[in-house]
């Protein structure tokens, strides 16, 4: 009996860690990874649970080592003891150390993709193609800049349901809400960002396309709200479509046409 127990305590972290690393060789459940700093904020979210998972290995060995050690019959009796500063402030310090581990390793992917609106000098040499990204309850509708390339003036046009920006380009846009808070989430892009009323939040995109779609210039990736916002929540589901710089500029072209023409080419 005391050697099964034994065996299954071993078996808890030794299945723990065979998941942990199954998990992450099969690249589940990670989605794709078409962002720029996909890799970089890959690697922090693989930071928290290798942690996890050392502690929690740490701490079913010593478990099993008490578990082994003292189930003899052993004449003295066990010790209850309350406070002790010393272990206290280990205890206490071990965390402390780890969340700050946590803070500073991140900060540099952080810098990185500066979610400044002016892109670092010599960086991005393009102007944006998008001027804003929209949320509402509940469409998503993204407000392209027009010829003049600046955003907020009569020859802006909008597209629902749907953002459209080129491939392997930086992209920099404001996110809004028209109502209520909103969260921008496009699992590939590696992006999550909260849209709040009266806020423009500028977000930096740089989207490739998927290995399987190389040839026909095109990707679509599912744009969700990552927030219950309301009552239209589930209508918030759009795409992103990522398209080869020839492709989406024809695109561009078409869509602004379609917009001022008020719905003529219809009526034809
Ligand atoms: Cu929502």
């Amino acid at each position: 009996m005391r050697s099964l127990a034994f065996l299954l305590l071993i078996l808890v972290p030794v299945l723990g860690v065979w998941t942990c690393v199954w998990a992450q060789a099969g690249g589940w459940p990670t989605p794709l990874d078409v962002a720029r700093f996909g890799g970089q904020i890959d690697g922090l979210f693989d930071l928290v649970p290798w942690m996890a998972a050392i502690t929690f290995v740490g701490m079913e060995a010593l478990l099993a080592w008490v578990f082994f050690k003292y189930s003899r019959r052993r004449p003295d009796k066990a010790v209850l003891t309350c406070g002790d500063h010393k272990r206290e402030m280990v205890c206490s310090a071990i965390p402390a150390v780890l969340l700050l581990l946590i803070a500073f390793s991140q900060m540099g992917t952080w810098a990185g993709i500066g979610l400044e609106r002016d892109p670092p000098e010599g960086e991005y040499s393009s102007a944006s193609p998008i001027g804003e990204l929209w949320a509402s309850q509940s469409d998503w509708r993204t407000r392209y800049p027009g010829r003049d390339g600046q955003p907020g003036n009569s020859d802006d046009f909008e597209h629902a349901s749907e953002l459209v920006v080129p491939a392997d380009t930086d992209v920099v846009f404001d996110l809004r809400s028209r109502d209520v808070d909103h969260v921008l989430l496009v699992p590939e892009f590696r992006l999550r960002q909260r849209a709040l009323p009266g806020h423009a939040i500028p977000v930096r995109i740089r989207a490739g396309l998927r290995p399987a779609d190389a040839e026909r210039g095109e990707s679509s990736y599912d744009l969700l709200c990552a927030e219950l916002c309301g009552w239209g929540h589930f209508k918030l589901a759009a795409s992103v479509r990522v398209m080869r710089r020839d492709r989406f500029d024809q695109w561009l072209a078409e869509a602004e046409a379609r917009w001022f023409s008020n719905g003529a080419e219809d009526a034809r």
